[in-house]
């Protein structure tokens, strides 16, 4: 079993001593840490080692405990010891976790020397920590199963914090329905790799995948099927509130999107009278994109949409709904920029931000509103009304492309994008007239035509997902690809012990 922690030559950038790895050399590996902070410093002295003296301490907050409690059931199951969690002072041999009012979004410092490890930052970058630390451990730190071995954490100085504050996957669950455990063994990836947003497609032509209690019909009778038949699925209210709550315990925020006016032949389904040709449609299990239509100039439409967006801003701790919005090709430019008008307003009025993919900057919009760039250079409309852009281009951010001509899950209409491909781009320079301070982040959709199961999912997602993550975490300065190769190569024992699926890239030395 390859050793998860590689300690080869490192870089001596820094003054006195100070190896820095925030720009290693190629090569040069001193930790496996995706994505790679900020600014890390190897120190000199013996490493922390675990033992059945080891504990957690925290102080008198219960974000901190929760994650304390995340990170003892961690340590337990592999090393057998009681690693309890201790609330107050600490003593040697402690993990400590300690909140600091003085910091800021999602950072954290962390420590490790012979005597304790010493994780502080906000709550979320406490848990972003605990991520960092656990990467530290040997993968078998990952085993649901008792091991023997020796657990030790070099000693180190960690300063990191994300380069930008929106770093998401998104998951089409209408193409193919996921189920809620599913979901959740999908956001335990992201937390590993330090994401915050997971944005679900909640619907399609082919399924929809959300209750909504005013309008029952959708789910029932939307979410009947998916592609190649079978039988769908939808997640009742308490389903989805449970997959927000464990995805807030991991500081990973649920953007839902109900795609329209196009992509909405299962709402027709349930209401065929929102179709123009008030024909009622038969459920959808192919994967032809364009053709459908809510109807844009019919009332009961906008009556539609506002219930369903005010039952799932209700549920939705986030700021965000997603509208969708895309590959529109039954409205003229007009009726696209009236729909998308008003649709931003009744999403203003149950109090939340809208995003949609690029096309709806063809539309009015308010500052507060995000866009989704994905296949062109549409997006920078939205720029003139200040708003923001998350950066999904499919040729680099589509984590439903095929890795090769040989891969037989996914697609390929963006390209092959290998994980080289997924990892040497930066947003900031991708797009003529983009910059760093037009963009919130990136985003890795992983759209579920060929998808039939989350193994499936963490096939395309493993290892470009990571990639992604360090594209959205690491400062572009920090980031090189020869080092990201031998870093990750090193997370492949660490998905063994995990049970995720991955593809075994020859870019990679495994
Ligand atoms: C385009 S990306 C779509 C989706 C497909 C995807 C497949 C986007 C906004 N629309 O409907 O699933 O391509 O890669």
């Amino acid at each position: 079993m390859a050793a998860g922690i590689l300690l080869v030559s490192i870089a001596v950038t820094g003054s006195a001593g100070a190896q820095s790895t925030a720009a290693p050399a190629a090569g040069a590996m001193a930790h496996s840490i995706v994505p790679a902070p900020a600014s890390l410093t190897m120190n000199a002295g013996a490493p922390f080692r675990l033992d059945s003296t080891s504990s957690i301490v925290v102080d008198n907050n219960a974000e901190a405990a929760r994650t304390a409690e995340m990170l003892a059931a961690l340590l337990r199951s592999s090393t057998g010891y009681a690693i309890p969690v201790l609330t107050g002072s600490g003593k040697a041999g402690a993990i400590a976790l300690r909140v600091s009012a003085a910091a800021t979004g999602e950072e954290y410092q962390l420590s490790v020397t012979r005597d304790s490890v010493r994780i502080s930052g906000t709550a979320a970058g406490i848990f972003r920590g605990m991520q960092t630390l656990r990467q530290l451990l040997p993968p078998a730190i990952e085993s649901d199963m008792l091991l023997g071995g020796t657990w030790t954490i070099p000693a180190l100085t960690i300063d990191d914090r994300p380069r930008f504050s929106w770093r998401g996957a998104m998951l089409d669950v209408s193409r193919h329905f996921f189920t809620v455990d599913e979901v959740k063994q999908f956001i335990d990836l992201l937390a590993l790799y330090k994401l915050n947003v997971l944005h679900l497609h909640l619907s399609d032509d082919q399924g929809w995948r959300i209750e909504i209690k005013s309008r029952p019909r959708l789910a029932a009778m939307g979410g009947a099927t998916q592609v190649g038949g079978g039988p769908g699925g939808f997640y009742t209210q308490a389903d989805y509130a449970e997959i927000v709550r464990y995805a807030r315990e991991r500081y990973v925020t649920i953007v839902p999107e109900i795609d329209m006016p196009a992509h909405s032949n299962a709402a027709l389904v349930a209401y065929p009278e929102l179709s123009c040709s008030r024909r009622a449609p038969a459920l959808y299990t192919g994967t032809e994109v364009g053709w459908s239509a809510l109807c844009h100039d019919n009332e009961q439409t906008y009556a539609l949409i506002d219930d369903v967006v005010r039952e799932l801003a209700a549920i939705t701790p986030g700021p965000y709904i997603h509208i969708g919005g895309d590959e529109v090709e039954v409205l003229t430019h007009d009726e696209y920029v009236r729909f998308v008008e008003r649709v931003q307003d009744i999403v203003a009025r149950h109090g939340k931000q809208m995003i949609g993919w690029e096309e709806i900057a063809k539309a009015r919009l308010r500052s507060t509103t995000l866009v989704q760039p994905w296949k062109g250079d549409s997006g920078v409309l939205a720029l003139k009304y200040g708003a923001k852009l998350i950066m999904s281009p499919a040729k680099r951010a589509y984590l439903d492309m095929k890795y090769t001509n040989a891969t037989e899950l996914g697609l390929a209409w963006a390209g092959l994008i290998e994980v080289a491909d997924a990892y040497n781009w930066d947003p900031a320079t991708f797009q003529a007239g983009v910059t760093e301070r037009d963009i919130v982040g990136v985003e890795g959709p992983i759209w579920s035509e060929t998808l039939r199961n989350i193994t499936a999912v963490q096939y395309l997602a493993i290892p470009r997902l990571p990639a992604l993550a360090e594209v959205g975490w690491t400062p572009q300065s920090g980031r090189q690809w020869e080092s990201f190769r031998l870093r990750i190569a090193a997370h492949a024992p660490r998905w063994n012990y995990l049970g995720v699926n991955y593809y075994r890239s020859p870019q990679i030395p495994w």
